[in-house]
């Protein structure tokens, strides 16, 4: 746990550097509020613990990683807003709209999402080679990927969807930016076809276990522990995992999945155990 505080800080640090700017004051704040309020990093720790795993250094990583998580963070913002999920607590602090207002909400979120490519794009001028990691980002945070999760979600409110459309959601609305970050952890730690052919179903597994934690969460936890209004899915009139498969099958498959993530990283035979601990995250 004291390992994982350090590295937590170690991304924070990078962060702040990246979102030094100041002016105008009230859009750096709502930025900077939404990516200091309790995040657990998830993302960018997958990235670095991947990269440092297969023998690279944390530095040529830190702005992919630091990407990664500010386009979470705009993704968070705009879930938010009252045109998406219209959530008033996340982390157990009012949301980017309800401190900031809507209009500086959205901006903040923009603003997020551009300062992430202008950091990649920065650091590919040093490493062209590093191209393909920016490539894989863009993917898998966009129309093919998280946004394309984040539309059908919408678009299946109210209704009742069934398996192959949640597992289609899950995949991409929640999983693609864990897989990026274990496949772009891939790239610049230099690994094999084989490596990153795994390095993407580690991803994907845990993404998707991710997601059905997330769900049995929303049913179990309080809204204290939450940090977020508790059964907020149920309240909301979404299908869940729960919700199709119930609550012992939710349980199995989880952890199901979170086990074969394990099995598959240890077979990677990693020059460090920090991708298999992070594993922890991802099981109930
Ligand atoms: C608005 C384009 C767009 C996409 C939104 C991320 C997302 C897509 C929606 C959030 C809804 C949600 C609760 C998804 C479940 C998985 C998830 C992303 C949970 C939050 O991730 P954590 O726990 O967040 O890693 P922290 O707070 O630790 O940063």
């Amino acid at each position: 746990m004291e390992n994982n505080k350090k590295k937590v800080e170690g991304i924070d640090a990078a962060l702040k550097e990246y979102l030094a700017g100041d002016t105008p004051p009230e859009l750096w704040d709502a930025m900077r509020y939404s990516v200091f309020t309790g995040g657990k990093r998830l993302r960018p720790q997958l990235l670095l613990a991947t990269c440092t795993g297969l023998g690279s250094d944390v530095n040529t990583a830190m702005p992919f990683a630091c990407s990664i998580e500010m386009i979470h963070t705009y993704s968070l913002i705009h879930d938010d807003l009252p045109a998406m999920d219209n959530d008033e607590m996340r982390r157990g602090n009012p949301t980017c709209h309800i401190k900031y207002g809507e209009a500086m909400a959205i901006l903040a979120g923009d603003a997020l999402l551009n300062l992430a490519f202008e950091t990649m794009s920065n650091a590919c001028k040093e490493h062209p080679e590093h191209i393909e990691a920016m490539t894989t980002i863009s993917r898998a945070s966009g129309a093919n990927g998280m946004i394309a999760g984040q539309t059908v979600d919408i678009l299946s409110e109210n209704k009742s969807i069934d398996e192959c459309a949640l597992c289609y959601i899950h995949a991409n609305k929640t999983a693609a930016l864990f897989k990026a970050s274990l496949e772009v952890g891939g790239i610049l730690g230099g690994a094999s076809d084989s490596q990153r052919s795994c390095l993407s179903e580690i991803g994907d597994s845990l993404g998707r276990a991710f997601q059905i934690r997330d769900d049995l969460q929303d049913i179990t936890l309080s809204t204290e522990e939450m940090g977020k209004p508790a059964m907020s899915d149920i309240k909301n009139n979404k299908v869940t995992y729960v919700s199709l498969y119930g609550r012992e099958q939710a349980l199995v498959d989880c952890n199901a999945l979170t086990g074969k993530a394990r099995e598959l990283i240890q077979n990677l035979q990693l020059k460090n155990t920090d991708l298999l601990s992070l594993t922890e995250f991802f099981c109930v």
